[in-house]
């Protein structure tokens, strides 16, 4: 199974999100319902393995904290791949990153060193954009690049299964891990 682990968003975020997602003509746009930051991704795991870790997120002891969703960026160099908005969290939101790589570490997992980034996804580009679409990116981008949510309270986590398809994956949350104080 296709696993990992993120922070699902409030309603009103998604919304917020949505309303900006409504004004871009290019790319795939990730629904509502998907919007998510990523905290870890755990890639193809066992059944096993699954309940493994399963018993160590229920172990993972953290606080709430403030999260701010604020300037979009887009991943993937000269030929983006990915419209995201940056999220900022601070130590919390790094803290809780950690513990959850240390628990899925702790039960055999491998997990690849890559720099942090937080961000939600918005939408998604082919490799081959058009230059039509390019353009209304373009535009987007310097009508909206420095959007900013209202800060937002994070109170739990969530393991989320992805199925994959041709029209977008699909993101299925299989448990959530309120904040322990
Ligand atoms: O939407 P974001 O960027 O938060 O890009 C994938 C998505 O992240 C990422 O995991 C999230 C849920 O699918 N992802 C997919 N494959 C990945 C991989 N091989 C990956 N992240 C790192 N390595």
């Amino acid at each position: 199974m296709r696993v990992f682990v993120g922070l699902p968003l409030p309603d009103a975020a998604s919304e917020a999100l949505e309303a900006l997602q409504s004004d871009l003509r290019a790319g795939r746009h990730v629904p509502p319902e998907n919007l998510h930051l990523t905290l870890a991704f755990l890639g193809e795991v066992t059944l096993p393995d699954l309940e493994a870790l399963h018993l160590e997120l229920q172990q993972v002891s953290w606080s709430p904290f403030e999260l701010r969703l604020s300037g979009l960026e887009l991943f993937g160099g000269p030929h983006p791949r990915a419209l995201v908005i940056e999220a900022r969290g601070g130590k919390p939101l790094r803290h809780l990153r950690d513990k959850i790589r240390s628990a899925a570490r702790g039960i055999g997992l491998d997990l690849p060193r890559t720099r942090f980034r937080p961000h939600v996804t918005l939408a998604r580009f082919p490799r081959d954009m058009s230059t039509q679409d390019a353009t209304s990116l373009g535009r987007f981008l310097a009508a909206h690049g420095d959007a900013a949510l209202p800060a937002m309270s994070v109170a739990g986590f969530a393991l989320y299964r992805s199925h994959l398809a041709r029209d977008g994956a699909r993101y299925e949350v299989l448990a959530d891990y309120p904040a322990t104080a």
